[in-house]
């Protein structure tokens, strides 16, 4: 029998390029935003996949957590300041670039 094994040669990719979100200010930091999700077609350690935020303006209002793709806000946000960011998304394994639209919106009150 031979095995075949198989060979890392599958991208993770995304499914969409572009995610829009909201979150609402003065909301306590480690509020989750979206999650975004790339899959890979390969099996077991050559399908891992790990997110990272691109350096950029705003991005360190927020964090991703590597292994699940959820973004989250890392500080309190301020519409006053910031009414929206674009950040964007990779997987180390691909130039693949996503953006992540997200708007900063009044606290309501219920
Ligand atoms: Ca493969
Ligand atoms: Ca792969």
């Amino acid at each position: 029998m031979l095995e075949v094994g198989d060979v890392n040669d599958q991208p993770p990719l995304f499914q969409r390029d572009v995610y829009t979100a909201s979150v609402a200010e003065n909301r306590e930091p480690g509020e989750s935003v979206v999650t975004v999700s790339a899959t890979d077609k390969d099996s077991e350690e050559n399908a891992a996949v790990w997110y990272s935020l691109l350096p950029g303006p705003g991005y360190d209002f927020f964090s991703i957590d590597p292994h699940s793709g959820e973004m989250s806000t890392t500080s309190q946000l301020d519409r006053e300041l910031h009414q929206h960011f674009t950040l964007r998304g990779y997987t180390h394994y691909t130039q693949q670039l996503i953006t992540v639209k997200c708007g900063v919106c009044h606290f309501h009150f219920r």
